[in-house]
């Protein structure tokens, strides 16, 4: 007697085992339809990477291989700017700036990052996943980059040093500091008194480690999944900026995809940056010891001095008159006055 089902199985796996292995996904006897291109900046340690994999695997089973994307972690399409460009001209189709990164094409988008702005997370979510969320991805889309719902989570960034630790703001008086490629970043440790260089993420470690600068900031997963405690001496909770990433995709990629699949991709995406927050909530329970076994000395510091050294240099006024009165207050819906 022919047992069918047998035969059936048989077949399946016949057709399974001719499809190429693409990063985890199911096999499908039948190339995709749309197969995109993800670059980020970050190591495939890092909760970004993971849950950006979970979602493209669940976006190739639920929609039956039609949609497939390949992700490149580490810079490995390039650095940071060059990867803003190529999701601009279509040489990439997705890519996860930082807001303070992607501010360098639209300038609003770094409206999250103003000094000292968010006391907490609550605040974070409520400006993000609300008022200000929505007012810069209306900015976005006006340079045709389609950015998903939900923001990604970077954290709040700490300043890290090899020359000393950070107690107030005159500590950062003459500090050779790395930041990212941003100007709101560069303008705000000036007006602190330090010597900020922008630099792509790729070249932090080594810039620390040949002394080209003394001292970065990032938030705490960030300095543990780079191992940046192997170049630095202390770590100073500055929570100065909350950070976070956009996953933006070029606008015609976007259009492309017919309705159904634009579901798919969307409730994946989203899906996973609401558990990727969560794994920063669960990381930033256990990465401050983690770091001080490396090494790190750790110190709090008060947002006080800062603050006065900001608003004593003119920096809320100079910014709220760049991101306009609308953005600025629904800022403020979100952390109070600052201005
Ligand atoms: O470059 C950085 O410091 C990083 C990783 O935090 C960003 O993407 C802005």
């Amino acid at each position: 007697m022919i047992d069918h089902s047998k035969r059936a199985t048989l077949r399946t796996l016949a057709a399974a085992s001719a499809a190429p292995l693409i990063a985890g996904f199911p096999r499908f006897a039948h190339a995709a339809d749309f197969s995109f291109k993800y670059g980020h900046n970050l190591p495939v340690t890092h909760p970004l990477h993971i849950r950006a994999q979970e979602a493209a695997d669940r976006i190739a089973k639920e929609s039956n291989g039609r949609v497939e994307i390949k992700i490149f972690p580490n810079n490995q399409l390039g650095g940071d700017t060059d990867m803003l460009a190529q999701v601009r001209s279509g040489g990439i189709d997705l890519f996860t700036p930082s807001a303070l990164v992607v501010a360098t094409l639209v300038p609003v988008a770094a409206i999250n990052a103003v000094g000292f702005a968010f006391a907490d997370y609550n605040q974070v979510w409520k400006a993000m996943d609300g008022g200000v969320g929505a007012h810069v991805r209306a900015a976005l889309a006006k340079v045709r980059l389609h950015a998903f719902e939900k923001m990604w989570d970077n954290g709040f960034r700490q300043t890290t040093s090899s020359r000393g630790p950070i107690n107030t703001a005159k500590d950062f008086d003459g500090l050779k500091i790395r930041v990212p490629v941003s100007p709101l970043s560069i303008a705000m440790f000036k007006a602190m008194g330090a010597a900020p260089t922008s630099l792509q993420f790729s070249e932090v470690y080594t810039s620390l480690q040949t002394k080209v600068v003394d001292a970065q900031e990032n938030p705490l997963p960030i300095i543990q999944v780079a191992k940046l405690y192997e170049v630095q001496k202390y770590c100073s909770l500055t929570n100065h900026i909350w950070d976070g990433f956009w996953m933006i995709m070029n606008g015609a990629s976007w259009e492309r995809l017919p309705d159904d699949l634009k579901k798919i991709v969307a409730n994946a995406i989203n899906d996973a940056g609401v558990k990727q927050r969560e794994d920063i909530a669960k990381f930033n329970q256990t990465v401050e010891a983690d770091l001080k076994s490396k090494g790190l000395q750790f110190n709090t510091t008060s947002p006080d001095s800062f603050r006065a050294k900001l608003r004593e240099s003119g920096f809320y006024e100079d910014w709220k008159k760049r991101f306009g009165n609308e953005a600025w207050a629904l800022l403020e819906q979100a952390s109070g006055k600052l201005a």
